[in-house]
């Protein structure tokens, strides 16, 4: 049986802590750009292309659909990191809505928190301290990154690794995710999932979700779903931790 206190809150970070996606995209084609590639990735081919997980494994998929073989991947990753580490500490990036109320309430109880991606890990650096401040262990007691995995989500590795570094049982925390690949990789590694759509996920399927909602400030909100209202209600554990 689950105990009323999560043993631990495990979050994605693009689409989940923060709408990052826009910011890959355009750091995606600076990049290009720079390199001399004749590359535009407009919002309907990077949503198409968000179905892989990973900004070299990306780039791959992109250069071979179009027949494109001379490609250093690494180093235009490389810049591209570079490109949107300055595009998140220059623009004024904000945290999803209730996001940050939420790891204030779950950090003053003592539940460990987590972070389980498929970005790079100088993103989550960059994007933690231009938004809650600081040191991303600070806050996180395990920040599993792209780098840390050998199959990225919807794999469930990095979930398993941070569960690992937790020690903690994976039915008795919650994932907070925010797309079909990260709830599959969630899932997969046994974890009960809330799933908040961002940007470019409107559409994605969350069946086997626990619990879906518009953002985490509006828990008891109807969330409008494929043209459906739906109200969830939250489950107790979770209860304390929306501060209503
Ligand atoms: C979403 C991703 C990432 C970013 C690009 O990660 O798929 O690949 O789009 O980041 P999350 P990199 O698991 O946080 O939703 O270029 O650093 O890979
Ligand atoms: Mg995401």
């Amino acid at each position: 049986m689950r105990s009323m206190k999560p043993a631990a809150l495990i979050f994605d970070v693009d689409g989940t802590l923060a709408e990052t996606e826009e910011l890959h995209r355009k750091a995606f084609n600076a990049a290009f750009k720079e390199a001399g590639l004749n590359w535009i990735w407009d919002c309907s081919v990077y949503g198409e292309l968000l179905r892989t997980t990973g900004g070299k494994e990306r780039i791959t998929v992109y250069a071979n659909l179009i027949g494109e073989k001379a490609i250093d991947v690494p180093t235009l990753h490389r810049r591209k990191t570079e490109i949107y580490r300055k595009m998140v500490t220059s623009t004024s990036l904000e945290l999803r809505p209730g996001v940050k109320r939420l790891i204030d309430i779950a950090y003053k109880q003592s539940i460990p928190m987590a972070i389980a991606t498929t970005t790079t890990r100088s993103n989550v650096d960059a994007l933690i301290a231009a938004t809650l401040g600081g040191r991303v262990e600070n806050w996180f007691m395990s920040v599993r990154c792209g780098e840390d995995v050998v199959h990225k989500k919807p794999h469930p590795e990095v979930y398993e690794r941070v569960l690992h570094d937790l020690r903690v049982s994976a039915h008795q925390c919650w994932a907070f995710e925010d797309s079909r690949v990260g709830l599959e990789a969630a899932l997969a590694a046994g974890m009960p999932t809330v799933v908040t759509p961002s940007l470019y996920t409107q559409t994605d399927d969350f069946s086997g979700a626990t619990l879906m909602l518009s953002d985490l400030a509006t828990p008891y909100s109807a969330l409008i779903y494929r043209g459906h209202a739906q109200l969830h209600a939250v489950p107790s554990a979770l209860i304390p931790l929306f501060g209503h």
